[in-house]
Formats: structure tokens, sequence, C-alpha cells
């Protein structure tokens, strides 16, 4: 009889502890944490340059777009490209590492055959003002955080290997999460 009272009453204690467990748990499943969908990148001289600029990343669904303005270009074309890491250590660009890719591509224009950061040019016009909107393909937002664009002095012949000729890197800029309170304003 003492037996049986005991297993009732741990059986109760059992009961209650699991369903504790599982509000807890419910408590705190908030599923996978929403990933980004803004980014920004402040572009920056490197040494010897004037290239400044803003570029906005906006990720909707699977679409990545960026958004922006690049001044004090030569006018005409400019290799851009996502680098592999966000490091702007030196005065020229080079510890941003190569092009940024996931599948072991060669370079080549933006799409889906070439590495993920190849994107292609960006042209300026006689003021020296590029206008940057783009859809990035085969990547997202949450994958290019903290890597970095690069902008070149030359023009992207989208074929030469690694890196399309482009020439020496004018300016860079590291991409982060954007704040939601953005307002364009030119960069000093
Ligand atoms: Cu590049």
């Amino acid at each position: 009889m003492l037996l049986n009272r005991c297993l009732f009453i741990c059986l109760i204690l059992m009961a209650v502890s699991i369903t504790t467990l599982r509000a807890q748990e419910a408590a705190h499943d908030h599923g996978h944490e929403d990933l980004p969908s803004l980014g920004i990148a402040k572009i920056i001289p490197t040494q010897g340059n004037k290239v400044r600029g803003i570029l906005r990343l906006v990720q909707k669904g699977d679409q990545l777009k960026v958004i922006g303005r690049i001044y004090n270009l030569t006018p005409g074309e400019h290799g851009f490209h996502i680098h592999t890491f966000g490091d702007q250590r030196g005065g020229d660009g080079k510890s941003t590492g190569g092009h940024y890719d996931r599948h072991g591509h060669d370079h080549g224009a933006p799409g889906a055959k070439s590495h993920a950061g190849d994107l292609g040019n960006i042209k300026a016009n006689d003021e020296g003002l590029a206008e940057v909107n783009v859809t990035v393909e085969g990547t997202a937002l949450h994958f290019i955080l903290g890597r970095a664009f690069v902008i070149h002095a030359a023009k992207d012949d989208l074929k030469s290997q690694p890196s399309g000729d482009a020439g020496a890197r004018v300016a860079t800029g590291v991409i982060g999460i954007g704040n939601p309170d953005f307002v364009w304003k030119k960069p000093e």
C-alpha cells in the first residue's frame, strides 16, 4: 500500500517535471534566429587614392541587392568584387585576399559558374560617380558579412584568371550589419 502510494506520487512528480521542461523548451524555441537582411559597407580609399562611397545590401528572400554610390573614380569601368577577408591592414587592399568563392569556381562574369564575389564592373560617369544597383548571385548576406568589397583601378575583363586583370585596388569596404535607421549622406 505504502509502495503504491510512493509510486503514485513519483509518477505525479515525473509528469509535473516533464510538463515544466516542455513548457521551458517551448518558451525558448525561437526557431532559427532571423538572419540579417540589411548590410552596409563604407568604401574607403587605399593609399594614394580618393575613391569613397557607401554601399547598402538588402536581402529579400533569396535575392541579395547591392545599392549605393561610389565617388572620385576615374570615368569608365572598374572591377567590382567581394574579396574573402574584411581585413584592411596595409595601404594597398591586398589583405582582403582573393575573390570570395564558395565552390572552387574560376573567375568570370557574374553568375552561377564564377566566384560568388565576381560582381563584374561598376561604371563611373564623367564626374567620377558610379551608381551601383546590382543583384548578387550565388550567395546571401550572412555568408559575406565580415568580408570586403574591393574596387579596382581598371576594368575587369571577366575572363583573365584569377581576377580579371583589373589592376590595383583603389578602395575597400568591410561588409557589416546595417542599421535600419540609415539615411543617405554623401561620404566625406
Ligand atoms: Cu577584386
